[in-house]
């Protein structure tokens, strides 16, 4: 396909890149639907992909991917600032110039035999202001397909940049170059773990990715550019780039509060988006599970756009029970990675909620009997769905300008101590609770499992610049907002009994939750001031129809001062880390709360 581009710095560009990684070809993105469809193919015909039963799943690919390539890796992500304290204790940083010649050795010629697919996408609604445009050249069909899906991508994007637009350079190849003659053979090509790199060039606004094929490593619009090179844009233009759900909740009086929240990766983020209330006449419509990007309105007011188009959510626990939006949002159109091949051509992961099939060909490519007692898919297998399919997609999910945000919720995993919901007693107390946030691992990200990790406004692997001068930006941002900042609240939907049994239900019954939290909107007197924050008094949480003991309630919604004092201390340990670096507003919360609590 001949040059569409007229943009002469995105000509270099890939005429650059393609002296460099010397592809067999190279072709545009347009973002048809004919393109999508015969990449497809082509991915069928190479052995690469596994199209679904027609029936079952209409226009559904299966893939599985390397077994060294199945989630972001963490450790082999960077920021590569110019100075190392710009990048701070929490990211792994290695200098540019250094990085660049690692890089440059790694990619000169990393695309042999293979073709070179530059993708202009737009993070957000295509010609919203708030929104930013990319270009990713991968050597990746797979990245294509799921590129189209999670966002706006392809001939309109190009004729937006124009001649002269900006764009955020997004390099990323599989690092696996072809010899001549040789094929992958079906198998998902990836580089070893050493040889894979995810990096971040913040002054310079350049994402360079080399070995991964995988999710977030491979698919740079999404952490790489929506949230660690936005959050260096969000800091020098004003705004925040932020690793949030939105979701727009609809009172049985029939007026809409749209909430904003944070949590750890595999907390439940999806869930909550697409959420059926459990308490009559309350609606949740989503606009989006993963990334928000805020700006201050005219009216002085915070509006969320989310950047994203499609859904890359957890497959493994998705079930009727948990997410029953999700399962109807990814039933046609939608690409399934590492997830069972079921006999009749469909798709299974463990926790669906419906009986595993007998046997079925497990994420590896091989033979799985439901006996075998190993899990048939991973638990990082992902679906891509576009974000159009969810049948409680907000009605303002692409309004250009936003929704207005009159809540923003943190929240963990945490087993004990941490209320089912406190509220934050001012936007720096609130600033605190998010540079607090800590939450037990799971399998979204490789390391070990089951321990509580500090995950600050859940943005920890997500920040692209130093920690503590980004909860800095969030102090600012309540300096600009005012009275008009949205409440801060910090959830737990997970607390445990000492027998180990969860003591909410959650999903659904969260509601009863938000009902609360719009009750604070509201300014009704159903919260009573502690030593941590602000808690629902007796009876404020709406349990019609609830089968939850008071004793159970009354726990969830009190301090455990002994607790809270261990969770402090925790927190000043994470601050010590930054150096002195840590904004002296969140020094003083930090002492404040130790006074209160005795
Ligand atoms: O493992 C990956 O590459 C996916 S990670 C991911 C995907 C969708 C939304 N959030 C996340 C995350 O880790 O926060
Ligand atoms: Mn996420």
């Amino acid at each position: 396909m001949t040059n569409p581009s007229k943009n002469a710095k995105l000509n270099a560009w890939v005429d650059e890149i393609a002296a460099l990684c010397k592809p067999a070809n190279i072709h545009w993105c347009d973002g048809s639907q004919a393109e999508y469809d015969a990449l497809c193919q082509q991915m069928v015909d190479s052995g690469l992909a596994t199209p679904l039963n027609a029936d079952k799943k209409p226009g559904c690919y299966l893939f599985r991917s390397d077994p060294s390539d199945v989630a972001r890796v963490e450790k082999r992500t960077f920021i590569a600032s110019e100075k190392e304290e710009d990048a701070g204790p929490t990211n792994n940083w290695i200098a540019p110039a250094e990085l660049k010649k690692t890089m440059t050795e790694l990619y000169d010629g990393c695309m042999k035999g293979r073709t070179l697919y530059v993708i202009p996408f737009s993070m957000g609604p295509l010609g919203s202001p708030v929104s930013k445009i990319g270009v990713e050249i991968t050597d990746s069909p797979y990245v294509v397909v799921n590129m189209r899906i999670m966002t706006r991508m392809g001939a309109a994007v190009l004729e937006k940049l124009g001649e002269t637009g900006a764009f955020v350079p997004c390099l990323h190849s599989v690092g696996k170059p072809l010899a001549d003659g040789e094929s992958d053979g079906g198998k998902w090509p990836c580089a070893p773990i050493e040889q894979k790199y995810i990096d971040h060039f913040p002054e310079e606004r350049v994402i360079w990715s080399y070995g991964s094929g995988y999710g977030g490593n491979a698919l740079l619009g999404k952490k790489c550019l929506a949230l660690r090179i936005a959050t260096v844009q969000a800091r020098d233009e004003g705004w925040m780039a932020e690793h949030m759900l939105i979701l727009g909740l609809t009172s049985p009086e029939g007026k809409t509060y749209y909430i904003a929240a944070a949590f750890p990766s595999a907390c439940g983020k999806t869930n909550l988006a697409m959420m059926m209330p459990t308490l009559p006449g309350w609606k949740v419509r989503c606009v989006g599970d993963d990334i928000a990007w805020m700006r201050i309105g005219d009216d002085g007011r915070l509006y969320a756009v989310n950047p994203e188009a499609g859904f890359f959510g957890v497959a493994p626990g998705t079930s009727m029970d948990s997410n029953p939006n999700a399962l109807h949002t990814c039933e046609k159109n939608s690409i399934f990675t590492n997830c069972v091949l079921t006999p009749d051509g469909d798709i299974w992961w463990e926790g669906m909620g419906v009986p595993a099939p007998e046997k079925g060909v497990d994420w590896h490519g091989n033979e799985w009997t439901k006996d075998s007692g190993t899990p048939g898919a991973h638990p990082n297998a992902r679906f891509t769905a576009p974000a159009s399919q969810c049948p409680v997609i907000d009605p303002d999910w692409e309004n250009p300008n936003g929704v207005p945000i009159s809540a923003i919720l943190f929240g963990g995993r945490r087993p004990s101590t941490i209320p089912l919901v406190n509220e934050s007693l001012s936007w720096e107390h609130g600033v605190f609770m998010g540079s607090s946030t800590g939450s037990e691992t799971t399998a979204a990200n490789i390391g070990e499992v089951g321990v509580v990790r500090r995950d600050p406004f859940a943005m920890l692997p997500f920040c692209g610049y130093n920690m503590a001068d980004y909860f800095g930006h969030w102090l600012k941002m309540g300096q600009k907002l005012r009275d008009k900042a949205p409440k801060i609240f910090f959830v737990n939907w997970f607390r445990k009994s000492p027998e180990g049994k969860f003591m909410w239900p959650g999903y659904g019954d969260n509601s009863r939750v938000l009902k609360y939290i719009v009750d604070r909107i509201e300014g009704r007197d159903v919260g009573v001031k502690t030593a941590v924050g602000i808690l629902p008094k007796p009876g404020a949480i709406d349990t019609t129809g609830l089968d939850i003991a008071p004793e159970t309630l009354a726990e969830l919604t009190s301090v455990d001062t002994e607790g809270w004092k261990r969770e402090i201390k925790g927190v000043e340990e994470f601050y010590a880390k930054f150096d002195g670096r840590v904004p002296a507003a969140l020094m003083a919360e930090l002492a404040s709360i130790k006074e209160r609590l005795g």
